[in-house]
């Protein structure tokens, strides 16, 4: 059985559905802050109200549903952790370290979400090495390299089997995008349908790691059914689809929505996160560790967004 923490999040909403679709719908038990009654997550297997800083809450349902598998995804992202760094820090690290005790207590494997934001100014910023400087100058990212250490600290002094990865910007139409430096990218293609004209928050140039959903959560999967002696890295893994800047999306929305416009007001507090990240990450390590592949470059991955939110739309529209 798998918990997973943050199942209303961008990430967490699509993987609760996939996890279900694999491993039997009341095998994933879904948890999130927010009282769910009304979206269909509640509805197609468990779900409980969790708030990830209360560790007996987190026990007792782990205990009670008997899991052996923690997903913990509930997390304040980039930009957003920027504005309440104090609150970013206790709920990133207080709900990680409740978490991994949960997953050390009933011998759990356990996985967690790094970012491209663990790198900072001074890691090399093109083809950024698995094993490189990492320090960043946001809450977040402070956050998501203590994590990587914390895991890592939990297998080597617990045995406890924990593994992540270093998301990329993630594009998805299921859940809007929630207080991420990346937001930008899903919220482009949401406008090019709704106005056909988009402004960016995020200035010309400016490249960053991507990945479609989709990509994403086969990762996650992949590299929780790796065998774990083939492992030489654990926490956490780069994973990269693309390194696109704003102007590559409105060119291939341009192939499907020739009159799109992209125009741009920068947020400078979101600008200078996205300076401080690298241009693109190497994944060698895993595609030599686990066989990590994406099957979704900008083209397809552009092509299934606009056909997936169009009905949306067009709904809407009539
Ligand atoms: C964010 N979407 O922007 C997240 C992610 C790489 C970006 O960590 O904070």
């Amino acid at each position: 059985k798998i918990l997973i923490t943050g199942a209303l999040g961008q990430i967490g909403s699509e993987l609760t559905t996939k996890l279900r679709d694999i491993y039997g719908a009341d095998n994933v038990v879904a948890t999130d802050i927010r009282k769910n009654e009304e979206t269909q997550l509640a509805q197609s297997g468990p779900y409980e109200v969790l708030d990830v800083t209360d560790a007996k809450s987190m026990f007792d349902i782990a205990e009670t549903y008997q899991v052996d598998t923690i997903m913990h995804l509930a997390a304040l992202l980039s930009a957003i952790a920027e504005t309440k760094p104090l609150f970013a820090w206790n709920l990133n690290m207080g709900g990680l370290v409740n978490a991994l005790e949960v997953a050390r207590e009933l011998q759990c494997q356990f996985f967690t979400p790094s970012s491209i934001g663990a790198f900072g100014p001074t890691t090399p910023k093109n083809n950024t090495p698995q094993d490189t400087v990492q320090r960043p100058t946001t809450m977040y990212g402070v956050n998501k390299v203590a994590g990587e250490l914390l895991c890592d600290y939990y297998y080597h002094k617990f045995g406890v089997d924990t593994r992540g990865l270093r998301f990329p910007g993630l594009i998805s139409y299921v859940t809007p995008p929630g207080g991420g430096t990346t937001d930008y990218a899903v919220e482009i293609y949401y406008e090019a349908m709704k106005n056909v004209k988009y402004t960016s928050n995020i200035g010309k140039g400016t490249y960053m790691d991507m990945m479609y959903m989709p990509d994403a959560l086969n990762a996650i999967i992949a590299l929780m059914e790796a065998d774990s002696s083939t492992l030489i890295h654990r926490n956490a893994f780069n994973i990269t689809a693309m390194s696109v800047e704003p102007e590559d999306f409105a060119a291939e929305i341009k192939k499907h929505i020739p009159e799109f416009k992209l125009e741009y007001a920068i947020d400078a507090a979101r600008q200078s996160i996205a300076d401080s990240w690298p241009n693109s990450i190497d994944a060698t390590a895993a595609k030599q560790e686990w066989g990590f592949k994406a099957e979704y470059d900008l083209t397809k991955m552009t092509e299934d967004m606009l056909a997936q939110l169009r009905p949306k739309f067009l709904l809407k529209a009539n």
